[in-house]
């Protein structure tokens, strides 16, 4: 291969990340059962990592921690002041009901872990 295709390929490989990390966004998922929906910290993800809720309804989320690192020890809402601590592998239950639309995100304390409520 030639100097320029390699430095395309680079540019590529650089694109797809930028996409992968910042631009992607999952569809949505919906609450599994009535009000209550699980939600996996492991491997720098939430999964699902955007949840759709319907405004002014409680909704339970259940957070399980099984990423061992400090990263992932604490899970903020900021358009709610929640702040919990998730001991690992023990499922935590954050109760919110959304009084407005839009989108509200939630994360690790650095910012690593990254989610959002999307209430319509
Ligand atoms: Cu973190």
């Amino acid at each position: 291969m030639d100097q320029l295709s390699i430095n395309l390929l680079g540019l590529l490989l650089i694109a797809f990340i930028v996409w992968w990390f910042w631009l992607s966004k999952s569809k949505p998922r919906k609450l599994q059962e009535e009000g209550s929906i699980e939600i996996l910290v492991q491997d720098g993800v939430y999964t699902p990592s955007r949840i759709q809720v319907a405004v002014s309804k409680p909704v339970t989320l259940v957070f399980i921690r099984k990423d061992v690192t400090p990263c992932a020890e604490t899970v903020l809402f900021d358009g709610f002041n929640i702040s919990k601590q998730l001991p690992l592998n023990t499922p935590v239950k954050i109760k919110i009901t959304p009084e407005k639309t839009g989108e509200y995100a939630f994360s690790c304390q650095m910012k690593m872990y990254q989610g959002s409520l999307v209430v319509v």
